[in-house]
């Protein structure tokens, strides 16, 4: 692992931050030279996977790590990956990563809605504790400048990652109380609790929107698609082979030092955060609203 990456730990503030709002902006993640071969490689599939069919509609493709070796590299970003384990912790990988282009929306396409949801879908109905448990958070990485609302930016209710239904109005197009786009420059990172209610939004601008997921969660929930990357193992970089997925079934409940590189790593060089178990969790507010017709989960 690139050691540099210890200049980049999470601090207590933006550990504090991203509990209470359920997110964090990281600026300047990446450098121009990594926006501009990550721009390249994403028009590449673009230009490959969007049909005829689809036209200007968003085009968002999943399991995206085997396609190049820059989106690889973005796994283990020194600037970024210090918060992911910060918040999760060790015993953790890349369960699924997807790449969004949005391009401005055509006049004629009238029937963009807004889909607000907690990711994760059955998880969301299938655990039976209040507030939901956190699991995994995903990094968004944003190649382009939604610096503005209107640029088909994310849209995120802060603080609302602890509440389990989100009351939204019933016409499918308007957001509910308390959204706000996320307005961050090209390079930035975004860190969002699975929890957090988001949504994707129309691109009324004239410039094509870019984003690159990276979900991370413990190794013992499932991928969530064909994360096509055994191939890509690499014995002379057992950090990485851990968040590629190496280890054996049982190994991701009770791991032994060669399952979790990570952890050793971090033994050596942050022995704070190896000895990570659990950091005290915000107190859960009673689940008193109601979900409304669009209120959906992904
Ligand atoms: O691309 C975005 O702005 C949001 C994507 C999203 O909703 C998701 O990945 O669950």
């Amino acid at each position: 692992m690139d050691p540099s990456c210890l200049e980049h730990c999470l601090t207590d503030n933006e550990r504090s931050f991203f509990n209470e709002q359920g997110y964090l902006i990281i600026e300047d993640a990446l450098d121009l030279d990594s926006i501009d071969r990550l721009t390249q490689i994403v028009d590449r599939i673009d230009s490959r996977e969007r049909t005829l069919e689809l036209g200007d509609k968003l085009l968002s493709v999943t399991n995206i790590l085997h396609e190049d070796s820059t989106l690889l590299d973005l796994v283990d970003l020194p600037t970024v990956f210090p918060k992911v384990w910060g918040v999760l912790g060790w015993n953790i990988y890349s369960y699924h990563t997807h790449m969004d282009v949005t391009p401005p929306a055509n006049a004629e396409f009238t029937a963009w809605q807004v889909a607000w949801h907690q990711d994760s879908m059955r998880v969301n109905d299938e655990i039976e504790i209040h507030p939901r448990p956190r699991l995994s958070l995903k990094v968004g990485f944003y190649l382009t400048d939604v610096s503005e609302p209107g640029r088909g930016n994310t849209l995120i209710v802060p603080g609302s990652h602890l509440d389990d239904e989100l009351d939204c109005p019933e016409d499918g197009l308007s957001n509910p109380v308390g959204a706000v786009p996320l307005c961050v420059k090209p390079g930035s990172a975004v860190l969002i609790d699975r929890r957090i209610w988001h949504s994707r939004s129309r691109n009324d601008s004239r410039m094509t929107r870019k984003v690159l997921w990276y979900g991370y969660s413990y190794r013992w929930l499932k991928p969530k698609d064909d994360m096509t990357v055994r191939h890509l193992l690499d014995d002379d970089d057992p950090v990485r082979a851990q968040l590629l997925g190496a280890g054996s079934a049982n190994s991701v409940y009770d791991p032994v030092d060669d399952d979790v590189p990570l952890r050793g790593w971090l033994s050596e060089n942050r022995s704070k955060d190896a000895a990570w178990t659990k950091h005290p969790r915000p107190q859960a507010r009673p689940p008193s609203m109601v979900r409304g017709r669009n209120a959906g989960r992904q």
